[in-house]
């Protein structure tokens, strides 16, 4: 970037103070105060983010405090409607340092995400968030249209695939970010964005002007000369760029900013999360899912993984800044979570295990929610765009299988789960069209409640994750589908898919291979309490069949309710175009009896 793109820090603090409303002045100049001794040279660099963080929250609360006295009901821009900012990492699952438990070890213990646990410890956190597919374009799709990823059309799998001349199901979605525009709301957006951007009014909505290099944030940082330097640099980016968005607006406009970094998408560097966010990979040893190697190789994968995590919390933690710097932060919404689970590892992204759907998500709100507030029920990602709808005074419409979380988040609340629905529906059909012969994709859906998580497999002859062996080369029919010399999978390039390329075959890895490679039964159960990892698989225990039945009519219910394509007429409607190009080698399969 041209270091002449940068604006002046003092000009950019000066115009901060000065929209500020009158209350939020002196906080904010208690903070750009501390701020300067922090970069003054006196204060160890170590102690530098720890003081810049708590400078922040102090400004925050304080302004907060003083405004509190001043009005006694909350003070919001134009007539009453909160901004909305949605920071939403891709291929983020549910890592943050507040999710650590001690009674499991787990990444949680390793990652340090001091901007997301404050949101949370300040708003709203949810221990069970579940993406509606874990695929990038379906996953964002459902969040838009507020609905099942399933009913979107070319929508419900990834790059958006659809014959033409069929009509197609996403041409009926308006989504929730244009229910806002059109209500007056500013919106706009940044970095990846993976659906129509029409649903997000379009290219000129898209700020970018800064660059988007923090997209590749270990890849530039890492042959920087100077890598913090870098890493400043590559989150004034993010502040830039949103900057641009928010000096768009009108005075008193209410907006929406979607924020969309692809950098804890693959691949990132090997070695990043050591040397630029000090991640010791050997303290993952004993924290890694069962399923996994517990190995070198692994282990650094992941250190990587939660680096690129940690850089993303810093960007949240610009956004904040900003907020805070233009008078905005008491009247904001801020959510932060993932389009889905860890990419590149099995059992994760493309998978509906807790690795693959769960992300995280704290919900803050000043003086709207309940500080503090731990939510286990599990909820969907489809639930925000109502939630959104209901905090600006709209109504959902009618199309859509979300609800808003609203009331489970408000103080008055005193069972905040007894309004939510206690469980989330989640699927996938194709992702990448080489991981199966003709194209095929691999059809699975799951029901996940409080306890349990049960999932059709509905074509159990196929791969999941790809005809093995993994090392085979690229067969004919797949190069013809855009496939490269290097194979592509349901599994994303990296170290650890590397691994298990290398070493298949090996009784080493068995048990780990059949886990995450290996043909699956057409219908697994897991007690998520007792088995946090998923590898036991009860939907063939005797002691169980009631709650397995019981469990397939309440998924089936909701499936054939939301017309699936996948169970309703003859269920092989993924199969075949529209939903892909005709092919010979697709097979024609049927749902599940009840
Ligand atoms: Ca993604």
């Amino acid at each position: 970037m041209n270091t002449s793109q940068f604006q002046p820090e003092r000009p950019r603090i000066q115009a901060g103070i000065r929209c500020l409303r009158p209350a939020c002045r002196l906080p904010t100049l208690i903070y750009f105060v501390t701020s300067a001794l922090i970069e003054s040279q006196a204060i160890n660099t170590i102690l530098k983010p720890a003081l810049h963080s708590a400078a922040v929250w102090i400004v925050a609360l304080s302004c907060g405090l003083i405004q509190a006295s001043l009005h006694a009901q909350v003070e919001t821009t134009s007539a009453g409607r909160p901004n909305i900012v949605f920071a939403f990492a891709d291929d983020l699952g549910r890592y943050a340092s507040i999710y650590s438990d001690p009674s499991r070890p787990s990444p949680n213990d390793v990652i340090h995400t001091p901007n997301f646990d404050q949101i949370a410890m300040a708003g709203v956190l949810f221990q069970n968030a579940l993406v509606s597919v874990p695929s990038c374009t379906p996953s964002r799709a459902a969040i838009v249209s507020c609905r099942h990823f399933f009913r979107n059309g070319s929508h419900s799998q990834l790059h958006h695939p659809w014959v033409k001349g069929f009509p197609d199901p996403w041409d009926q979605v308006r989504g929730f970010p244009l229910i806002l525009q059109d209500a007056g709301y500013h919106i706009g957006w940044s970095y990846k964005m993976h659906i129509s951007e029409d649903r997000m009014g379009g290219s000129q909505r898209n700020y970018k002007a800064h660059g988007s290099r923090f997209n590749s944030f270990s890849q530039n940082a890492m042959k920087a000369d100077d890598p913090e330097a870098e890493k400043a640099k590559l989150l004034d980016e993010v502040r830039l760029n949103f900057g641009d968005f928010l000096a768009d607006r009108q005075p008193d406009q209410p907006f929406y900013y979607w924020f969309n970094p692809t950098n804890t998408h693959r691949a990132w560097i090997q070695g990043s999360g050591k040397k630029l966010w000090n991640i010791d990979p050997d303290d993952l040893l004993g924290k890694l899912p069962s399923f996994l190697p517990d190995n070198a190789t692994v282990r650094e994968d992941f250190a990587d993984y939660l680096g690129e995590a940690q850089a993303f919390d810093a960007a949240v933690g610009v956004l904040r800044e900003e907020l805070i710097a233009c008078g905005e932060w008491e009247n904001t919404i801020l959510v932060v979570s993932g389009d889905h689970g860890a990419p590149g590892f099995p059992r994760g992204k493309c998978n509906l295990y807790d690795f693959g759907v769960q992300v995280p998500l704290a919900i803050h709100w000043p003086k709207h929610l309940a500080a503090g507030r731990r939510i286990a029920a599990p909820v969907s990602l489809i639930d925000l765009g109502p939630t959104f709808l209901e905090a600006a005074g709209l109504e959902p419409t009618a199309d859509m299988d979300g609800q808003s979380l609203i009331t489970a988040m408000l103080p008055s609340t005193d069972t905040p789960a007894s309004g939510l629905r206690q469980y989330a529906i989640v699927g996938r059909e194709n992702h990448v069209d080489q991981a199966r012969p003709g194209g095929l994709p691999y059809p699975m859906r799951a029901i996940r409640t409080s306890q349990y998580l049960y999932i059709i497999n509905f074509a159990p002859d196929r791969w999941p994750v790809a005809e093995p062996p993994l090392s085979a080369p690229l067969a004919e029919d797949m190069k013809s589908r855009g496939g490269s010399a290097s194979r592509r999978m349901d599994i994303d390039y990296g170290p650890t898919r590397d691994f298990f390329t290398e070493f298949e075959g090996s009784q080493s890895i068995a048990k780990e291979w059949e886990l995450g490679f290996a043909k699956r039964p057409k219908f697994e159960l897991y007690d998520v309490l007792q088995d946090p990892d998923q590898v036991n698989n009860l939907a063939h225990a005797g002691e169980f069949q009631e709650l397995r039945q019981q469990l397939h009519t309440q998924l089936m219910s909701e499936l054939q309710a939301g017309n699936d394509p996948r169970v309703i007429g003859g269920g092989t409607a993924f199969d075949a175009p529209p939903y892909a190009p005709g092919d010979p080698q697709r097979g024609v399969i049927v749902p599940p009896a009840e």
